[in-house]
């Protein structure tokens, strides 16, 4: 079993709603659970910045699975929830990221852990920060914290708190 992050996010759509079938799916995957879901934040766009604001957060997840094979889980579930990509940076129903998995790094044709972006991305860190303060980046050999601490804030990114499925997540684990 390994420890991964997944970052998810949309701006398409009942948005709230997407993400919540998005995590119950991870979930469900094959060797995986869904161990805790961070706040949902509310985030300007990044990259291509005329879009609606997006709903971010990350989740934390326990597998067995190979992180090629959580990837392919992973994108099956943006399709199977509508994700179409027309636009890099663009509009999105539902994206979901793997950002870390364990202390690996992967670099593949269609997959590199940790996400390529992450250490750049405030929509990421500050959630994966809410989740998992300490643990590190292996590329970089710098905490989630440290990382977030680099990057200028944004008063712009707001809490949403954690609607009452995420809290059911961490429920669901305590039960005996
Ligand atoms: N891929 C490789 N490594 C990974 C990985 N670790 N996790 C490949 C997920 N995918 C990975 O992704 C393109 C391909 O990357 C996948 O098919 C997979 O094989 P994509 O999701 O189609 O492309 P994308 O998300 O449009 O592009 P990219 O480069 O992943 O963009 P980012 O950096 O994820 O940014 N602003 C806000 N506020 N919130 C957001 O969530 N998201 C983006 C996308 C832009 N601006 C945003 C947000
Ligand atoms: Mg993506």
């Amino acid at each position: 079993m390994e420890t991964a992050y997944v970052a998810f996010g949309g701006n398409q759509g009942p948005v709230a709603d997407n993400l919540r079938r998005a995590l119950a799916a991870v979930g469900r995957l094959a060797g995986t659970r869904l161990r805790r879901v961070s706040p949902l934040y509310r985030t300007p766009p990044v990259g291509v910045t005329d879009q609606p604001a997006f709903i971010n957060g990350v989740a934390r997840v326990d597998t067995a699975l190979e992180p090629a094979d959580l990837l392919a889980g992973l994108l099956e579930i943006e399709s199977s929830l509508g994700r179409t990509r027309e636009v890099r940076w663009g509009p999105r129903t539902v994206d979901l990221d793997l950002v870390l998995f364990g202390n690996r790094i992967v670099a593949e044709p269609g997959l590199q852990v940790p996400h390529p972006r992450l250490h750049e991305r405030l929509f990421v860190l500050v959630p994966l920060a809410d989740l998992a303060p300490d643990a590190v980046h292996p590329g970089r050999g710098r905490s989630v914290a440290a990382l977030l601490a680099d990057l200028p804030p944004d008063p712009d990114i707001r809490s949403l708190g954690r609607p009452a499925w995420a809290e059911r997540v961490e429920d669901a684990e305590e039960a005996p």
